[in-house]
C-alpha cells in the first residue's frame, strides 16, 4: 500500500511499533548530520520521519537527505511516540519511494512564513492549496454545502439541476454573457429564476439548486465574480415570510454545522464563529433609506436603490443596535426589484421582497412571487423586456400555478462573510473575473 493512514490518523499509544505508510508531499528535510528528519504532509496534517545515522541503512539515508521539497513520497516504516514531533509520534522508516519529483525553485512558498499576494496564490492556486490555511478554507466550503444540502434536504426540498445555457435574461438584460450554440445566439445563465418556477407549476412543490450563475458585469470588486456559486430555493403555497423563516433558519444551520465539524480549520484561520440568533432583524426599505438620511453622509430618496455605503451603514446601524450581522430589508418598492416578485395587493408600488444582508454585504435576495400569468406580462413589458421571449415561462402560468416564493444566497459571499475573509477570490478555487479566465 502506497498508504495505510493519513499522518494525523496515527495514534502513537495505540500504535506503538506497528508498521504504517504514509504518503504525500516532502514538506520539510532537516538534516542534522547525525540525525535526519523528513516532514510529510497530507491533506489532514504532517508527520514526521526520523533517520538515526548509526542506526539507519546509508542508501536509505542519502535517499531521504535527497528529497526535495515538495516532492512527493511514500514512506513505510514503524510507528514511534515521540512527545517532540507533530502528532506525537515519527516514523523510523524501512523504505522511501519516490512517486514525483518537484522542481525548484517552487513558484511560491507553502509554509505560510513568506506571505504571497492573492495573484500570485491564484496563478498557482494548486501550491497555495497546500499551504494549510487555504485547505482550511476550501475544507469549510465542504461544510457548508453539506449542511445546506442536508437541511434543505430534511425541510422537504428535491434537488434539481436546471440549464445553464439559455435563451433568455432574468436579471436584468445587460449583464448576459453571449454565447455561440450553434447557429443561434444564446447565453450563460444569470440565475436558475425562470426554470425554478416552472417547476413549481410542475408540482415539485419545494426545490433547490445549488450551481453556478454567471453574470457579466464589469465590476472590480472584492464582493463580485462573472461566475459565483448560487444556493436557491423556491417553495409553493409559501409566502415571503415563509421562505425568509427558512433562509434565516438554514444559515443558522449552517454555522452551527460548521462550528461542530470544522474546530480544526477554524483555529487555523483564527476564526471564532457564533450562531447567528434567529429570527433575523427585519427593518422596512422605508426604514432603512431613514437610518441612511439620518446618518448624513448620503442623502436618499424613496425609489433609490441602496450604494454600497448605505448597506455599510444600514449594517453597522444594525449591529450596534442587537449585536448581530445578519437582518433583512423588507418591503422594497416594486420598480427596484426584478419583474417577478409580487407586489402588495393593497399597495402595488411595493413589493412581496427582501434582501437577507450581512453587516458587510448583500447575501441573498427573494420574493413571493407573482403567480397570475396577466400581471407577470404586464410586470414584464413595463421593464422594458419582450414577453415573446418569455413565452416558455408564461405558459407555466397558464395552467396551474401555485402562489410562491424563493430566495437565492451567493454560497462564496455566504463563505467569505463567515470566515471575515477581505475578497471573495480567497473562498473559490479558480475564480473568474474581469482579468482572470486562467486557471
Ligand atoms: P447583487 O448580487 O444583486 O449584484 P450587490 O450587493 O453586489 O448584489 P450590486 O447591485 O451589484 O449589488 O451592487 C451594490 C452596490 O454596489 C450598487 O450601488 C453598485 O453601484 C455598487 N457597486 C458595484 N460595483 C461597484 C464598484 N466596482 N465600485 C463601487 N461600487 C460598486
Ligand atoms: P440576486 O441577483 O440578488 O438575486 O443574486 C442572489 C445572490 O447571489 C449572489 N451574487 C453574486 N455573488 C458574487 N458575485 C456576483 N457577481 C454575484 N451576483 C449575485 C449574491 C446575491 O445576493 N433570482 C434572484 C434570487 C431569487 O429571487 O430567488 C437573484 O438572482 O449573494
Amino acid at each position: 500500500d502506497l498508504r495505510t493512514h493519513y499522518t494525523s490518523k496515527i495514534d502513537p499509544a495505540e500504535m506503538a511499533d506497528k508498521k504504517v505508510s504514509v504518503a504525500g508531499w516532502v514538506h520539510e528535510v532537516r538534516d542534522l548530520g547525525g540525525i535526519c528528519f523528513v516532514v510529510v504532509r497530507d491533506r489532514e496534517g504532517r508527520g514526521q520521519v526520523t533517520l538515526v545515522k548509526k542506526k539507519t541503512d546509508p542508501e536509505l539515508l542519502e535517499k531521504a537527505r535527497g528529497l526535495v521539497r515538495e516532492s512527493i513520497v511514500s514512506v513505510t516504516g514503524v510507528v514511534k511516540p515521540e512527545a517532540k514531533a507533530p502528532n506525537g509520534y515519527e516514523i523510523i522508516p524501512e523504505q522511501i519511494t519516490l512517486l514525483n519529483e518537484a522542481e525548484s525553485p517552487l513558484p511560491m512558498d507553502t509554509t505560510g512564513k513568506v506571505d504571497a499576494d492573492l495573484d500570485t496564490r491564484l496563478d498557482s492556486r494548486f501550491m497555495d492549496l497546500r499551504r494549510e490555511r487555504t485547505t482550511a478554507v476550501f475544507t469549510i466550503r465542504h461544510e457548508v454545502l453539506k449542511a445546506v444540502r442536508g437541511f434543505l434536504s430534511s425541510s422537504g426540498f428535491v434537488e434539481t439541476s436546471t440549464p445553464k445555457v439559455v435563451a433568455t435574461a432574468t436579471e436584468g438584460g445587460t449583464s448576459l454573457f453571449p454565447i455561440t450554440y450553434f447557429d443561434r445566439e444564446a447565453f450563460l445563465n444569470q440565475s436558475p429564476q425562470l426554470f425554478k418556477q416552472m417547476l413549481m407549476s410542475g408540482g415539485l412543490d419545494r426545490v433547490f439548486e445549488i450551481g453556478p450563475i454567471f453574470r457579466a458585469e464589469e465590476h472590480d470588486t472584492r464582493r463580485h465574480l462573472n461566475e459565483a456559486t448560487s444556493i436557491d430555493i423556491e417553495a409553493s403555497f409559501c409566502d415571503h415570510f415563509d421562505v425568509m423563516e427558512i433562509l434565516e433558519n438554514m444559515v443558522a444551520y449552517v454555522y452551527d454545522q460548521v462550528i461542530a465539524n470544522c474546530s480544526r480549520q477554524l483555529e487555523v484561520l483564527g476564526v471564532e464563529l457564533a450562531v447567528p440568533q434567529t429570527p433575523f432583524m427585519k427593518i422596512s426599505y422605508d426604514e432603512a433609506i431613514t437610518i441612511v438620511n439620518s446618518y448624513g453622509e448620503e442623502s436618499l430618496k424613496w425609489g433609490d436603490d441602496l450604494s454600497t455605503l448605505s448597506e455599510h451603514t444600514i449594517g453597522n446601524h444594525v449591529f450596534n443596535e442587537t449585536g448581530q450581522s445578519h437582518y433583512f430589508i423588507i418591503d422594497w418598492p416594486t420598480e427596484v426589484k426584478p419583474f417577478y416578485a409580487k407586489p402588495y395587493e393593497d399597495k402595488p408600488e411595493l413589493s412581496k421582497s427582501f434582501d437577507m444582508m450581512h453587516r458587510t454585504m448583500e447575501l441573498s435576495s427573494g420574493a413571493q412571487r407573482i403567480h397570475d400569468p396577466e400581471q407577470l406580462k404586464s410586470r414584464i413589458e413595463s421593464q422594458g423586456l419582450n414577453p415573446e421571449g418569455f413565452e416558455f415561462y408564461l405558459r407555466a402560468f397558464r395552467y396551474g400555478m401555485p402562489p410562491h416564493g424563493g430566495w437565492g444566497i451567493g454560497c462564496d459571499r455566504l463563505v467569505m462573510t463567515m470566515l471575515g475573509v477581505e475578497n471573495i477570490r480567497d473562498v473559490v478555487l479558480f475564480p473568474r473575473d474581469r482579468r482572470r479566465l486562467s486557471p
